[in-house]
């Protein structure tokens, strides 16, 4: 065992020694966040194998990684919500009772940490300062975390600093389960091999995350998916904010009007793309805030005041390019850390959909050689020579599908800093929400872009949100719809029904409602029968935004009907409908349309999905009674009235 450096903190102390003597490292550095030590974290891994420098010259400050097979995404079915009662979990979580839950994962982290060093990471989750951010401290045995941790929160000294003597924070514990007998040579990606022995939970009512096992993204970043959604949306929900799965970004219109807008689309499913998007339609510009988590408190006007808790992008490498993002692109070429992407020959990355061709051979995510495509110069194969055809057949893919870059916000050269920085005309309250959009991967029924006819309407197209499932998730149903409410499906720290209410509790306790952002739903992925795409989306989707900021002006009408306020087809602007990719006009009348048949089939659906939801609400552990129905009866009333409208 090492011994517990000094704290000032109290509970920090009191946190790091008990970890201290459960999991016995050897040694423990408390993170200072500096560049230097960032670096020479970075340069150790090099040396002990677990980092791959890339060439200085193209990529400077950026390493590879190359995690374990088994360890390539988030584990759901390994993820669990630990409060007192199963009901408060909710029918969409794991849970376990929290006390035998920490003996089992106490015996498991019991001298985890032999032959490893035990970092104490001091993060924020937002600007150090700013009255809407919260704190953390991440215990872990993994470098590679430290250094995520380092691009994607604020992470060292400043952290300490602020917490002084009492300050609060939620407390974080993380191994890859993997400790080292003496003389044991490392390996380079350390983690807890089968699947059973992987535990990522959340404790909301101690509010602390316990997560053993892996050391793969949001399962071990624990600032990201644990803190800032599950356990936030816990504190959000008993504190009266909100914790939400969103982007959020600044439009300025040709006038100079600025407007902010979050948006919640499923994982994967192009949230850093909009985010950062190069508008189509000129003289808009856009800015990026953040590219997946928003925070949104309720301000004194009743307007919703939103930051970004995050300090960097964990986005998803395949598909993104120069045409799809090229300011994602940018972020990426310095001080970025990539995962499970292909290496090239002169020491740069490269994945499929990347827009650049593959080079001749490189290194796939697995460390085996792959070579470029006989007749396609965009992919690569495992054997020299193989056709397009045989590539796909064998299911081949040289960066997995999940392969990620962690870049720091600061190279986004469309970054609102401002913004950033939670700061709104020179005060630290972050900024003003004027529309909340939901979406997902929808190849039917679900038309380009349809507007809440209220807030209770709103938060009912939110709640009946899906998509098909994508690859930052491991799960043998890829492709396949769920339903994905708010995008938080994955990420709600407690009972589904009962964050429906607390979305619906917003607009009753608020001090204006008027003031409250506007709500849509959207669908750039709408596809023929053929399976050809009916919206080239990217830098497209900034004609919806258009319409959206020229439906809170008053600027345009709407189609009234029963499934929400929908656009004239002549209302989503044309202008500069050029290049490789353009809105077909016929196809824009097809999916601002309703289409009944399909919508009576969704209907029917999001109403499974709240009987679903209620059945498993009823177990309850502790009262073994049956609970009343959960799903608040609110949104219940919107389904029958929607229903019963489109049956006229
Ligand atoms: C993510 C996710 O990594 O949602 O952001 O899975
Ligand atoms: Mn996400």
């Amino acid at each position: 065992m090492a011994t517990t450096p000094k704290f000032a903190n109290a509970k920090v102390a009191a946190w790091v020694d008990k970890w201290n003597k459960i999991c016995t490292p050897d040694k423990i550095v408390v993170v200072k966040g500096t560049a230097a030590e960032h670096k020479a974290i970075c340069e150790m891994m090099v040396k002990n194998g677990q980092f791959i420098k890339l060439n200085q010259k193209l990529r400077p400050g950026c390493y590879l990684a190359r995690s374990h097979e088994s360890d390539v995404a988030r584990v759901e079915g390994r993820t669990f919500i630990c409060s007192k009662r199963e009901i408060d979990a909710g029918p969409t979580n794991h849970w376990m009772d929290p006390v035998e839950m920490k003996k089992k994962m106490e015996k498991a982290y019991k001298g985890c940490m032999k032959g490893r060093t035990m970092y104490v990471i001091p993060f924020a989750m937002g600007p150090i300062g700013n009255p809407i951010t919260q704190y953390g401290i991440e215990i872990t045995d993994s470098p590679y975390v430290v250094v995520n941790m380092n691009i994607m929160t604020r992470t060292g000294d400043a952290v300490i600093k602020h917490l002084g003597k009492t300050g609060d924070f939620i407390p974080c514990i993380h191994s890859v389960g993997a400790p080292l007998k003496k003389g044991q040579k490392d390996v380079a990606w350390p983690c807890a091999k089968r699947i059973e022995d992987k535990y990522i939970t959340q404790f909301p009512e101690d509010r602390e995350i316990w997560s053993f096992g892996s050391g793969y993204g949001g399962n071990a970043l624990l600032g990201k998916k644990c803190f800032a959604l599950r356990i936030a949306s816990k504190l959000a929900k008993d504190e009266g904010w909100m914790a939400e799965h969103m982007l959020i970004l600044t439009l300025t219109s040709p006038e100079g009007k600025k407007y902010h807008v979050t948006a919640a689309f499923p994982s994967a499913c192009g949230k850093t793309n909009l985010a950062m998007m190069l508008p189509k339609l000129p003289g808009w510009k856009l800015e990026t805030i953040g590219d997946d988590i928003a925070w949104l408190k309720p301000g004194e006007d009743g307007r919703l005041y939103a930051i970004n808790p995050e300090n960097g992008f964990f986005g998803v490498a395949p598909g993104t390019s120069m045409d799809s993002n090229p300011n994602a692109l940018h972020s990426c070429t310095k001080g970025t850390i990539f995962t499970n992407v292909v290496l090239t020959p002169d020491g740069d990355i490269w994945w499929e959909d990347m827009g650049i061709k593959a080079p001749k051979e490189g290194v796939d995510w697995k460390g085996n050689p792959c070579y470029v495509c006989a007749d396609d110069p965009y992919r690569m194969g495992p054997k020299p020579g193989m056709t397009k055809k045989e590539i796909k057949e064998a299911g081949y893919v040289a960066a997995h599908k999940n392969s990620r870059f962690t870049a720091p916000a600061q190279n986004c050269p469309v970054l609102d800093k401002d913004g950033f920085n939670g700061v709104y005309e020179g005060k630290p309250v972050g900024v003003p929400i004027d529309a909340i959009l939901f979406g997902g991967r929808r190849p039917s029924t679900i038309p380009l872009v349809n507007e809440a006819k209220s807030w209770t309407h709103g938060v009912f197209m939110g709640s009946a949100a899906g998509s098909e499932i994508t690859a930052a998730v491991i799960s043998d149903k890829i492709g396949q719809v769920r339903r994905d409410p708010m995008a938080m499906l994955p990420f709600f720290g407690y009972n589904v029904a009962d964050y429906f209410q607390h979305w619906l509790e917003m607009e009753r306790t608020s001090a204006d409602a008027t003031k409250l952002p506007k709500i849509y739903f959207v669908n750039w992925f709408r596809k023929t029968p053929k399976g050809e795409f009916m919206w080239p989306g990217f830098g497209d989707n900034s004609r919806v935004l258009k319409w959206i900021c020229d439906r809170i002006e008053g600027k345009v009408g709407c189609v009234k009907t029963p499934i929400g306020n929908l656009p004239k087809a002549a209302d989503i602007s044309l202008e500069n409908n050029t290049g490789k990719d353009v809105v077909n006009p016929k196809f824009l009348k097809e999916i601002v349309k309703v289409d009944k048949a399909g919508w009576l089939e969704e209907i029917k659906t999001i109403g499974e999905s709240y009987d679903e939801y209620d059945a498993k609400a009823s177990k309850d552990n502790q009262t073994k009674s049956t609970t009343a129905r959960r799903v608040p009866k609110a949104l219940r009333e919107i389904l029958a009235s929607v229903t019963a409208e489109l049956k006229k």
